[in-house]
């Protein structure tokens, strides 16, 4: 028998997959979790029915939200990663030279346990030396870490349910004050195609804060239109300057100098949402 897992992304709109397998499901404090396998992309994490990440094209999503705000900065030394149980965020942090240290605050444990069970590809960086894993509100631990971090990331679900806190202003201001005087800020922000106001409401929120506010765009095919995009807040280091000849060969399969400063191109109807 053929099992189809289909995602419904908008009210007419849904991807359909071929399963294999599945692994795991359970309805956690937060939300209900999925672990199954696809035929297209591999292992594949659900949370509330909504794709997260898959083994075929995770390395997109995890490197564009972590290399480059990361090289946008001089020299990053402490990192945050707001969500992003998955661990995929801070797999790619610790290829940074400069990181001593990355933290990881999911509200979520059983997403970090699942991850950790089924995803060892993504999630390997865990229980790395340099990594501290918090289980917690992002919000409650951004309010309470003031003037710490070089680069924060939010790498979190859409903004229903557990996510709604991590869209709203009050939460970029404290995401503000926990960075240090030329921190850096990445949010996930959904797809140019289906949020519109979503992208245009959050760059005018992270606009009223930093001083620097870019958005930029890349492909990635399992999350609604597969196209996606991410804001950056900036308190100095702007990444159209960053000096991309000085950028040290790293380990990755979508990132590379070229496209750090290409990504914010963005196509006209992109560019008139912000
Ligand atoms: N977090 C962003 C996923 C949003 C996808 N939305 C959807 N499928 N409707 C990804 C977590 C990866 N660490």
């Amino acid at each position: 028998m053929e099992l189809w897992y289909t995602e419904y992304q908008t009210s007419s709109v849904g991807i359909t997959c071929k399963t294999k397998k599945t692994y795991h499901t359970e309805k956690t404090e937060y939300q209900e979790l999925a672990l199954i396998d696809t035929e297209q992309f591999g292992k594949m994490l659900v949370l509330d029915g909504t794709v997260q990440t898959t083994i075929e094209d995770e390395f997109v999503y995890h490197e564009m939200i972590t290399h480059v705000p990361l090289f946008t900065h001089k020299n990053p030394k402490k990192a945050l990663v707001i969500g992003g149980g998955d661990g995929g965020a801070i797999r790619e942090i610790i290829k940074h030279p400069s990181i001593e240290k990355a933290v990881l605050c999911e509200i979520d444990g059983r997403v970090i346990e699942v991850s950790k069970q089924y995803l060892p590809e993504i999630s390997c960086a865990l229980d790395d030396k340099k990594v501290e894993v918090v289980v917690g509100d992002g919000i409650k631990y951004v309010n309470e870490h003031k003037n710490e971090f070089d680069v924060i990331m939010v790498d979190s679900t859409d903004p229903v349910g557990p996510a709604v806190g991590l869209f709203a202003v009050d939460f970029y201001k404290a995401i503000y004050d926990s960075l240090k005087e030329d921190g850096i800020f990445v949010a996930q922000t959904e797809s140019p195609f289906f949020h519109k106001d979503l992208i245009t409401k959050v760059f005018n929120d992270v606009k009223s804060l930093f001083p620097i506010t870019r958005l930029y765009t890349c492909a990635i095919p399992t999350y609604p239109s597969g196209y996606w995009s991410f804001t950056m807040g900036s308190k100095k280091y702007d990444p159209l300057e960053t000096d991309t000849d000085s950028i040290p060969n790293i380990d990755t399969k979508y990132y590379c100098p070229q496209i750090h400063k290409s990504v914010f191109s963005l196509p006209k109807f992109v560019a008139d949402l912000v």
